[in-house]
């Protein structure tokens, strides 16, 4: 009897070690990763898309083809895949209305909740898309358009992870103020009355090309943005210059759909062009979905004929659309940003005006602390706002929660402020940064924040290998360093981010 009862015990022991494991720190931040978990749920300040701490966020991520003809690329395997290989952020569904999409077949809807179940997840975001083309007038199914997002809105109204993509592309004789706004606010009444505040994307007239309509005309709601799509080939610095206007009027832009191709989805591909534009939408933080997923003989794809419908693809499945898309959403995974100001609050920090000075706090290399001790400094001409400006320690946590303490800092450490960002995908010699902000204060040209001398350690006070971080450096003396890097409203100002 007494032995059954210290098995039972032991039993009883081993339950509460196990249940104690699952609720591990250290586990637990290495599941909460995912985009949705970082960002959760998106909203609009000014043009910008903001995340739940309302840092800017510029999703990045690949269209479905049409659903009826390419939607056995669209699973749970495959968009993982697109996570983890390629980062993306969001996907989007693109359902064909016409062309044997919805109209005529309903049940392509089913790959639509397929595609939202495995996005939901997965963490990323999801852009539910009705995609109208031939059918180029949204009122032409008005009703079915809202019967379809009375139930989209119903089973997601509360998953941060969607986003109502409205109408494709109205083309023809359209017009915003006649056709296409009061189609969208009949819809988007609808879809408000189950889901409150997800973002809902309109698209504009002549292809999703006349942002600059709907940005004299703008819609109430306070979470829509508008379609802008354009492809490489065809579309160029006048199609810039629509955009520009429309975020001059305050209209948030989104791009949902380009092509690396000419406007037919072939043609090209057209890189040069591509970077230019993507270099635009960067520069604005606008986000951005390519066309498109499959493996249709067709330049706009982004597989080769034949490829894998379930992800696992080497890079010789990718066509050179593919290689190119999947390299530019990995160059700037780390998409979130201190949301910019309106220019006219702050003086501009130029490139290279604060730079960072810093020395190793100790000579141990295998230690259980990192040591940085840091100084930053303006060399400008202007006054700079301590506030606007982040700095950013890149190196190695491996996974384990970690702990910062300022021993001192010449401002107050009070005064500093700061947050550990794990990279979804590692950099050369850092899975993780430490993120430094000020909460007030002001740098005169010339000045210096003096010493801040922080401490990191492990939760679980385990040693560090700092021989491979990125910005470690073995100093005892303050050095320049360009691997510590600074930020003004998110912008980098100084030093160079690891590949
Ligand atoms: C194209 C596909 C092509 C398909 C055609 C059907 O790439 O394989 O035969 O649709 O009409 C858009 C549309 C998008 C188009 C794409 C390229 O939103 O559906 O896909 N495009 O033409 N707008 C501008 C270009």
């Amino acid at each position: 009897m007494k032995r059954q009862v210290s098995i039972f015990i032991v039993c009883i022991l081993i339950l509460i070690l196990a249940i104690g494991g699952l609720g591990n720190p250290a586990a637990s931040a290495a599941e909460a990763k995912t985009p949705v978990a970082i960002n959760g749920q998106l909203s609009i300040k000014g043009t910008q898309l903001i995340n739940q701490n309302g840092k800017a966020v510029q999703l990045k991520g690949i269209s479905s083809h049409g659903l009826q003809w390419y939607g056995d690329f669209v699973n749970k395997d495959s968009l993982k895949w697109l996570r983890d290989d390629w980062g993306i952020t969001v996907f989007r569904a693109a359902m064909y209305t016409a062309d044997g999409g919805y109209i005529d077949n309903p049940s392509v809807k089913n790959k639509v909740r397929e595609a939202v179940k495995a996005a939901k997840e997965l963490g990323i975001y999801v852009i539910i898309d009705w995609h109208i083309l031939n059918d180029g007038n949204p009122n032409q199914n008005k009703e079915k358009a809202k019967e379809f997002f009375k139930e989209m809105s119903s089973l997601y109204g509360s998953t941060p992870n969607v986003i109502y993509e409205i109408a494709n592309e109205p083309n023809g004789d359209v017009n915003w103020k006649r056709d296409i706004k009061p189609y969208a606010e009949e819809v988007i009444s609808v879809i408000r009355k189950n889901d409150p505040d997800n973002i809902i994307i309109v698209g504009t007239g002549t292809w999703s090309q006349d942002v600059n309509d709907a940005a004299d005309d703008q819609l109430k709601d306070a979470n829509v943005m508008y379609a802008l799509h354009f492809y490489a080939g065809t579309h160029g610095q006048f199609l810039r210059d629509k955009a520009n206007y429309a975020l001059s009027k305050g209209a948030p832009i989104f791009v949902t759909e380009w092509g690396t191709s000419d406007a037919s989805g072939n043609g090209g591909v057209f890189l040069d062009q591509s970077r230019e534009w993507l270099n635009f939408l960067n520069s604005k933080n606008i986000s951005w979905v390519n066309w498109n997923l499959s493996d249709k003989q067709e330049s706009s794809s982004a597989l080769k004929p034949g490829a894998s419908k379930t992800g696992g693809w080497r890079l010789s499945d990718l066509s050179a659309s593919g290689t190119f898309v999947r390299e530019n959403i990995l160059a700037t995974k780390d998409s979130t940003k201190d949301i910019p100001e309106t220019p006219t609050q702050d003086q501009p920090t130029q490139k290279n005006s604060v730079s960072v000075e810093y020395r190793a706090g100790d000579g141990s290399v295998n230690g259980n602390q990192i040591r940085p001790q840091l100084h930053v400094k303006n060399n400008g001409n202007t006054k700079v706002n301590l506030k606007n400006i982040t700095v950013r320690y890149w190196y190695n946590a491996k996974n384990k929660r970690q702990n910062l303490d300022c021993d001192y800092a010449q401002i107050g450490c009070g005064n500093v402020t700061h947050k550990f960002v794990t990279l979804h995908k590692p950099k050369q010699g850092a899975d993780t940064y430490l993120e430094l902000g000020f909460k007030n204060g002001t740098l005169s040209p010339g000045e210096s924040t003096g010493e801040i001398q922080l401490r990191l350690h492990n939760d679980d006070w385990s040693n560090y290998a700092q021989g491979g971080d990125y910005s470690f450096f073995q100093s005892n003396t303050f050095k320049t360093t360009k691997k510590i890097t600074l930020y003004n409203h998110g912008k980098l100002i100084w030093g160079t981010e690891p590949k």
